[in-house]
């Protein structure tokens, strides 16, 4: 088995909510490496960039609103099966259906303020981590 790399973002409600550090623990405990992480508070142009893929969806100004309203925290995670993993401990994107254990079950609010995001492919992990992330700042 070879190592995937997967993108997280700790979104601005769990931010404001004081979460950073629990849900970082969550992704340690689950046995995914931490490879890079910083605080950033995005523009409406990178938020926008970074959800193009949802541009026609109804609540796609609402979310862009959400995603710039406060800092967040973007990770590159590894590990075997990372983007799989990520997205089973994040649980589903309504809260009101995540399973015990898992990230938005604990941590969100509603559909749209879910504490998290994590990719859901390797090729939008890779394009996700090109996106804020270089090389240089990657630990090996
Ligand atoms: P993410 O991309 O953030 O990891 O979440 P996901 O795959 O579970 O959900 P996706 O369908 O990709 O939706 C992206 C984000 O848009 C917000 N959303 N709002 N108001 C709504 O009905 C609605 N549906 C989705 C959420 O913040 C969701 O995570
Ligand atoms: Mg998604």
């Amino acid at each position: 088995m070879s190592k995937e790399l997967t993108f997280s973002i700790i979104k601005p409600d769990a931010v404001a909510a004081g979460n950073i550090g629990s849900i970082l623990q969550m992704i340690s405990d689950a046995g995914l490496k931490i490879k890079a992480t910083k605080m950033i508070h995005m523009s409406r142009e990178q938020a926008e960039g970074f959800y193009a893929v949802h541009k026609e969806r109804p609540f796609f100004g609402e979310l862009v609103d959400f995603m710039i309203s406060g800092p967040v925290v973007v990770s590159v995670l590894e590990g075997e099966n990372a983007i799989a993993r990520y997205r089973e401990l994040m649980g589903a994107t309504n809260p009101e259906q995540a399973e015990e254990g898992t990230i938005r079950k604990k941590f969100a609010t509603n559909i749209q303020n879910n504490a998290v995001h994590g990719s859901d492919a390797p090729e939008t992990a890779a394009v996700e981590v090109a996106y804020f992330f270089s090389n240089i700042e990657m630990v090996g």
